[in-house]
């Protein structure tokens, strides 16, 4: 079993029998279902195995701003353009829950966006893909978010307090997104020409695999699952919730009157679950070392803005410094 894990690339899981005293004090605990809370002793691999996930899901938030602000200035209505302001901005109040998260663990928020800007730090694969047409405003938020959701519910029972409260808010933030997706396509398709139902089919068609990506390698090739399952910070495996979100969508699908690019999507009776093709696995591990389609563009959007914005941290930073004296005085 060892040698298998090693092969694949999975990291291995201690046994109770290796841990020292605290770790299995820890892992007792954890078994138990206590929430680990920022003062509490924890593994160095705990906290770094957070710090990365926390990190690359706060990163996530900030740059799937962009595809979405594309749109902003095109939006189709007044209305259209309110959602999707209130939606992008949404994110941007993900991205602090989360970096504040990440500041319980003791990382430091400026060494780890600039890790981010230096095109060091992960984030999300699926917001390396351009947003072509209308319609991809419904697909990211139906989609999407719609992918997001799955994970982040199960997030909500994440062993660690700090991230397991700010995936509350979160989820029920992210619930509103999906359905206003879900709307703009259900729009489309009910009271739009057929050039605007041919938008949405082609929104699905580019965004339906690189939804699928979002959960991660499958299990077997997974090399952080094993050691997080154990330690409960994620409480299901990367198939197990992509299964759930394709279970989910297809019935959503089939209302839009829509279909997805996979020929071999259809119900399991056997299995109760839908079977689907194969991923393009080498496409995904080329956008997530940096090759995708807009990688080079978000990075340096995100780049641009930080340094657009250091008149605004320099005079805020002046402004506490004269109150300051103000108040010394
Ligand atoms: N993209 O061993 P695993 C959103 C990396 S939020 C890029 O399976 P793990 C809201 C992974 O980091 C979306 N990299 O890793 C929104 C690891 O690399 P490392 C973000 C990926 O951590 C909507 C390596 O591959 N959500 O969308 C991806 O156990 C609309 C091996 O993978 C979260 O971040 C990927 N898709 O499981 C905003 C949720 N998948 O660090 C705006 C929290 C894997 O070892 C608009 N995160 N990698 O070098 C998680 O649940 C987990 O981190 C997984 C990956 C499931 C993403």
């Amino acid at each position: 079993m060892y040698a298998q894990l090693v092969e694949t690339g999975v990291k291995r899981v201690k046994s109770l029998e290796e841990m020292s005293p605290e770790e299995r004090n820890f892992q007792e605990k954890i078994d138990a279902e206590i929430k680990i809370e920022a003062k509490n002793w924890m593994p160095e691999a705990y906290r770094q195995t957070l710090i990365r996930q926390i990190s690359q899901h706060a990163h996530s938030e900030i740059v799937g701003m962009l595809p979405e602000g594309n749109w902003v200035t095109r939006a189709p209505s007044l209305k259209r353009k309110l959602q999707l302001m209130a939606k992008i901005q949404d994110e941007a109040g993900h991205g602090l829950y989360l970096y504040s998260a990440m500041e319980t663990l003791g990382a430091d928020r400026d060494e780890e966006i600039a890790k981010l800007h230096s095109g060091k730090a992960k984030y999300s694969s699926i917001f390396n893909y351009p947003t072509l047409s209308w319609a991809d405003m419904g697909a990211v938020g139906w989609l999407v978010d719609g992918a997001a959701i799955v994970n982040q519910v199960v997030l909500q029972r994440t062993s660690y307090g700090p991230y397991s409260r700010a995936m509350v808010r979160i989820c029920k933030e992210e619930s509103f997104h999906q359905r206003q997706g879900y709307e703009i396509l259900l729009t489309m398709m009910r009271h739009g020409t057929q050039a605007q139902r041919d938008m949405v089919q082609d929104a699905i068609n580019r965004l339906w695999w690189p939804s699928l990506m979002m959960f991660g390698p499958s299990d077997e090739h997974s090399p952080n699952s094993a050691q997080s399952m154990a330690w409960k910070i994620k409480r299901q495996t990367n198939d197990e919730l992509r299964q759930r979100f394709i279970d989910q969508t297809v019935p959503q699908l089939e209302l839009l009157g829509c279909t997805a690019p996979d020929p071999e999507l259809k119900w399991n009776a056997e299995r109760g679950h839908y079977d689907f093709g194969e991923i393009q696995w080498d496409e995904f591990y080329e956008v997530i070392k940096g090759n995708g389609p807009c990688n080079q563009e978000r990075v340096a959007t995100r780049r641009k803005a930080i340094e657009d914005g250091a008149w605004v941290r320099e005079a805020a930073v002046a402004y506490a410094r004269k109150q300051q004296n103000k108040n010394a005085a």
